[in-house]
């Protein structure tokens, strides 16, 4: 198949958003100061990741969501900033406790907690920060708090169901669907909510900014399962093909497993792979129409994230919002269709 990949690295769904730098730098600030302890190796540790960068999606949504009650735009509420720190601290916590699980050597193109300092401090410092988080949003009232709960506990239900559908050959795209929902989505949809929560966006505002984050979050993990199967180790900046390995069967895997010649990749499946079989597997799962159809799953659902703003105001952070599933989705889409 001809390489579908267009800028993988330059993925950035907020180059699209309306200038967020000063409220991002806030929230910079924000996660600095909140990973603070009285044991400095306990900072370093928990800082490790935020000072590797990373896309902040969640906060840029958290604040573009908020930003959607105003026109002209502009910087948001202190609320704001402790909400979209939250969120991406909660995500950090999970991608500390993820790697532990994956064994997991690099993230964000340093090497991971888990391989700087051993299994047992990764986790410490995840459930670290997620403590970090639950604070802030205790200070931001008790829906706020609510939410950020409920959706850890959502992290956690879409990770077991994954576990639980390891090297399963007959997984379900409904079985998948659930899984990406609490393990992806349901973080999406809580930046989202708590963006708007925070910044004073009006009830029907908040339901249908809540919706968008959701379908977009479902795009994004397909976009992110689309690319592990497709993209080189380079083009990712770190090792590609891992789901297959893993016996993490994605979309693209279980659409070429219904597919008339499915036979012979579950044939290969359903255990740990050798180097030549994991080629294979990659190989067919690649020449079939599976990534194109998963391909089309997430463009449905960046149409319905798109779909679920109509009625929010025609301004700046309300447009780019609407954007941002389509710009995701062409990232990968060029030469498939
Ligand atoms: C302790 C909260 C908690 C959860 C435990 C381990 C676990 C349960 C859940 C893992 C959830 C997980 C890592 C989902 C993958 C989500 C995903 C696509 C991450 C990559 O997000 P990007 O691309 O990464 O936004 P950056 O580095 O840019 O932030």
């Amino acid at each position: 198949m001809a390489p579908i990949l267009r800028d993988v690295q330059q993925a950035d769904p907020l180059r699209l958003l309306p200038d967020l730098t000063d409220d991002l730098a806030r929230v910079e600030d924000r996660l600095h100061a909140e990973v603070g302890s009285d044991l400095p190796f306990l900072t370093e540790v928990a800082a490790h990741l935020i000072t590797a960068g990373g896309k902040r999606i969640r906060p840029g949504f958290a604040i573009a969501a908020a930003a959607t009650a105003y026109t002209p735009t502009r910087p948001v509420h202190d609320d704001v900033i402790g909400g979209a720190s939250a969120v991406e601290l909660v995500h950090l916590g999970s991608l500390y406790h993820d790697d532990v699980m994956d064994d997991a050597t690099t993230r964000r193109n340093v090497a991971s907690v888990n391989a700087a300092w051993g299994n047992h401090r990764a986790i410490l410092a995840g459930d670290f920060l997620l403590a970090r988080a639950s604070e802030i949003a205790a200070g931001l009232g008790t829906e706020v708090s609510q939410i950020l709960a409920s959706t850890i506990a959502a992290l956690c239900e879409g990770q077991i169901r994954e576990l639980q559908d390891n090297y399963n050959v007959d997984r379900t795209v409904r079985d998948y669907e659930a899984s990406i929902t609490g393990k992806t989505a349901s973080l999406l949809a809580a930046s989202c909510r708590i963006g708007a929560l925070t910044g004073g966006v009006d009830r029907a505002g908040v339901e249908a900014l809540t919706e968008f984050g959701h379908s977009y979050g479902m795009a994004f993990q397909i976009v992110d399962d689309i690319l592990d199967v497709v993209a080189t180790d380079e083009q990712l900046g770190k090792p590609s093909g891992n789901d297959l390995a893993e016996g993490n069967y994605t979309l693209p895997v279980i659409n070429t497993m219904r597919n008339p010649g499915g036979d012979k990749l579950r044939a290969i499946l359903g255990g740990p792979l050798t180097d030549e079989q994991w080629a294979r597997a990659r190989e067919i799962v690649r020449s079939d129409g599976g990534v194109a159809e998963a391909l089309e799953t997430a463009q449905a659902w960046a149409d319905k994230a798109a779909g679920s703003l109509t009625s929010l105001p025609d301004n700046d952070a309300a447009n780019a919002l609407r954007a941002a599933g389509d710009h995701l989705v062409e990232r990968v889409s060029a030469p498939i269709i």
